[in-house]
């Protein structure tokens, strides 16, 4: 490689370090809420709109109050609604994703502990590229929204 051709690779990752670390977080997610759930229930769900500021894929979530946390969407086939898993979900870079109530949602399963309303619990999400974030989910009455 000649002097000025190494230079110049150097220079370009220099940029691309410079890139990554250029501005704000990158990733937000705002409003995470669950519902309070019935004496007796075993699972819950939780909603919330992500966004990442570069295109990314949301492995999987983790939280204190369940055993385990399993994505699920709601679409309507022949008629009826089925709740199917999603392994993974694709985050377009600057694109808001919603998990909402009727749609995409966080499925709690196997609680440790109610959800009672004002209870706040910690919900960790894991990413193929940033870094993991851990995030604080409100549970609200149940109908309140
Ligand atoms: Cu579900």
């Amino acid at each position: 490689m000649t002097r000025v051709l190494r230079n110049l690779v150097i220079a370009g990752f220099v940029l691309m370090a410079g890139g990554c670390n250029s501005s704000g977080p990158t990733v937000n997610v705002e409003d995470p809420w669950a519902n309070a759930t019935p004496a007796g229930a075993t699972i819950g769900a939780v909603y919330l709109k992500i966004t990442t500021r570069d295109a990314d894929t949301l492995l999987s979530a983790t939280t204190t109050v369940a055993d385990h946390i399993e994505m699920h969407t709601n679409s309507e086939e022949n008629g009826m609604m089925q709740m199917r898993p999603l392994s993974n979900v694709p985050l377009a870079a600057g694109k808001p994703f919603t998990f909402a109530p009727g749609g995409a949602h966080f499925m709690l399963v196997d609680l440790r502990q109610p959800l009672t309303a004002g209870l706040r619990f910690p919900m960790t999400l894991e990413f193929e590229h940033a870094p993991a974030q851990t995030i604080q989910v409100q549970v609200v009455e149940l109908g309140s929204r």
